[in-house]
This record gives C-alpha cells, sequence and structure tokens, in this order.
C-alpha cells in the first residue's frame, strides 16, 4: 500500500513523513521522500507463537513525501505531479498547517481555506485532463470512436464540474477501467491531517478544516509534526512515557494507519506455519481464491478451498488441535468471502 503525502509549501509533510516513518527526510527537497513501514499486528505476533514460526512478516506502507503543491498558477503547473501520484499513490493525505500564526507566503493562517483551494486545485487538474480526454477521443473519425467511452467521459465531466471527486461517480467495473486509465487524481481516496502546534494538541486551529472536510466526507486527524518526529527518533520502549507526558496514548503514526485502513476499505488476514507468519492486506469483500491469488497466483488459479479459522478462536483456544476440538475449523470453498483476523490454509493444486 503506497500513500502519498500532498500539501501546500510549509505546511509540514516532510516532517509527518519523519513522524510516521521514523526516517530523516531531505527538508524543501523537489524530489520525493519515500520510505516503508511495517504496520504493527499484535494479531500476528501470537499467532507466529502458537504456530512457533521463524519468521513474521508483517504488511507494509510506503510513504511518498512530495514536493509542495502550487496553487493559483493554473492546471498545468501541478497536473504533472498530480499524474505521477495518480499513477504511484494508492491513497492520498493532505497535510494541513495548523501551526503558526503566518502561512508560507506571510499571510494570516486559514486552514480551512487551504483545504478548500486545495480540493478546487484538484478538481481543476482532473476537468482539465478530462476535458483534452474528450477533444481527442472527438478528434478521431467517427468509425473508430467509442460511443461508449465517449458518453462515459461525458458524463464524468459533468459530475467533475459539478464539484465531486472522481471516485464519488457510479460506475460499472468497464467504466471504473476506463476511469483508471485516466490517471485522475480524485479517484484516490483522500485523508486529511491537521498538523497542529505543540500546544494546541486539542487542536483549536484547524478545527474549522476538520468539520469542512468532514462535511465533504473525508477523514480527518490531527498530530503536531515537530513533537511526533521527535518521538519517533527514540529507542522505542521510551516512546510511550514522552507520549504519556503529552497526554497522548499511542503514536500519531497507530492512529494515521488505522484512519488509512479504513479509508481503503481494506482488511487482513493471516497465514501460519512453523517456517512463517504472513499478515496480508486486502480490499474487504474478496473471495477466498481472490484471496489466495494474492499470496501466489497459483493459489489463486488451482484454489480448491481453505481451512479457516477466525484469530479470535485461535487465540481463545491457544491451538489449532483445541480448535479443531471445539468445532470451530472451517472448510470454505470459492464463494467464502475472507474476514478481518482470518487464518487460511489453502489447498491448491499445480
Ligand atoms: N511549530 C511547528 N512547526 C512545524 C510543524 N511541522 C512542521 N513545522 C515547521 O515548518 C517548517 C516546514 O516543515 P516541512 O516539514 O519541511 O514542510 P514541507 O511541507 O515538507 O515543506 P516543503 O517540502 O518545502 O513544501 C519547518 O521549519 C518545520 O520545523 C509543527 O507541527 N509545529
Ligand atoms: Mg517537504
Amino acid at each position: 500500500m503506497r500513500i502519498g503525502l500532498i500539501g501546500l509549501a510549509g505546511s509540514g509533510k516532510t516532517t509527518c513523513f519523519e513522524a510516521l516513518t521514523g526516517v530523516p527526510g531531505r527538508h524543501g527537497s523537489p524530489r520525493d521522500n519515500v520510505a516503508v513501514v511495517t504496520v504493527p499486528e499484535p494479531r500476528l505476533d501470537r499467532v507466529a507463537d502458537i504456530y512457533k514460526s521463524r519468521k513474521r512478516t508483517y504488511p507494509e506502507i510506503t510513504f511518498l513525501d512530495t514536493p509542495a503543491l502550487e496553487v493559483g498558477h493554473g492546471p498545468a503547473a501541478v497536473e504533472k505531479q498530480l499524474a505521477r501520484l495518480a499513477h504511484e499513490a494508492d491513497a492520498l493525505a493532505l497535510i494541513l498547517q495548523c501551526f503558526g500564526e503566518l502561512d508560507h507566503n506571510g499571510r494570516p493562517l486559514d486552514p480551512r481555506g487551504d483545504l478548500e483551494s486545495l480540493l478546487l486545485e484538484l478538481a481543476i487538474a482532473d476537468l482539465s485532463l478530462t476535458e483534452r480526454w474528450l477533444e481527442r477521443l472527438r478528434s478521431q473519425p467517427k468509425k473508430e470512436r467509442s460511443a461508449y467511452e465517449e458518453h462515459f467521459v461525458e458524463r464524468l465531466r459533468t459530475h467533475l464540474q459539478a464539484g465531486h471527486p472522481a471516485f464519488r461517480l457510479d460506475m460499472t467495473p468497464d467504466e471504473a477501467k476506463l476511469l483508471r486509465g485516466m490517471s485522475l487524481i480524485t479517484t484516490k481516496p483522500l485523508m486529511v491531517v491537521a498538523n497542529v502546534a505543540d500546544d494546541d494538541l486539542e487542536d483549536q486551529r484547524g478545527q474549522a478544516a476538520m468539520d469542512f472536510a468532514a462535511s465533504q466526507g473525508l477523514p480527518g486527524l490531527h498530530f503536531c509534526a515537530t513533537l511526533e518526529a521527535e518521538i519517533a527518533q527514540l529507542p522505542s520502549d521510551e516512546q510511550l512515557a514522552f507520549l504519556q507526558d503529552y497526554g497522548l496514548a499511542e503514536p500519531a503514526r497507530d492512529r494515521f494507519i488505522r484512519t488509512a485502513y479504513e479509508l481503503l476499505d481494506v482488511i487482513t488476514f493471516l497465514t501460519a506455519g512453523e517456517r512463517e507468519a504472513h499478515a496480508w492486506t486486502i480490499p474487504r469483500g474478496l473471495r477466498a481464491p481472490e484471496a489466495a491469488g494474492k499470496i501466489h497466483t497459483d493459489f489463486g488459479r488451482g484454489f480448491i478451498r481453505a481451512e479457516v479459522v477466525a484469530f479470535a478462536d485461535l487465540d481463545r483456544y491457544g491451538s489449532l488441535a483445541e480448535c479443531r476440538k471445539h468445532g470451530v475449523v472451517r472448510l470454505e470453498g470459492r464463494e467464502y468471502v475472507v474476514q478481518d483476523g482470518d487464518i487460511l490454509d489453502i489447498r491448491f493444486s499445480r
């Protein structure tokens, strides 16, 4: 899973990147900072203990810290950057400056205004791309045109003109495929981060922006990036004590990851044996063969059935043998929809 951090100049993107990854970033760089973090998964630890697995593989998130978005210079200025992000990221986190009195340009801080103009900028970039797409379609000889595609792109344009993000458009699977080929930025799930001052952890100033985000259906969270970045540098056994000094129960990274999982509507299933215990992140609603295919294409193609036990049952009974005795190990077929926390043993033929 790849999450792109975007925002205005000096909003604290790189500091957030440092807070989320614990990796030092280059500040003010025209290039991305990139780092991979492992997602804490206590269920994997428990399962690995039970199976005495020699190796533990946690889910991973790649964070991309991107250069500042330059708004107000017309679509061309940001289009290239956004097209690249649309290609490279699965979701975006928009970082809002909610610390200090003045923004990067010396104007009074206005997080809500910043959020509105950034959302507008994204919508305008997509609209301009969509209009160019439509022109190109219409410039083709009539015989070679796809009326289906033209009709869809027209509908998309109307939707964007009304100020709605592309991911909200009702689409058939074929239309969704067309849309993916267009690399629009508003197809990406978006969350909002209010980067607040360390003496404003209750987020008084970011509140108007967060309320606006909520009104747009965008999940939000707030934290102080400089504070969290400092804490992320500490040895892990010292982090909790520092967080508690500030009345915080957990690092911002953990809250951020939970919000991102909800935003992307993904779940985690596990596989386990003596060799390895592995946590896999998949979209909610996948059937067993599709989930198995994420592990290995052979598992998906040759899927026969899966032996399934829920984490809560394995945790309660302490071993697979005990689970069998209590009748909580199930055999599931091709139609089974994988649930969060399932431990799967997949049977397949080559
Ligand atoms: N007080 C305070 N300062 C912050 C916070 N987050 C970032 N800053 C400061 O704001 C300045 C810019 O932070 P960066 O993280 O480099 O911001 P950026 O968005 O990556 O900047 P560009 O990449 O140049 O657009 C730095 O001096 C940071 O120390 C915060 O939560 N509180
Ligand atoms: Mg930066």
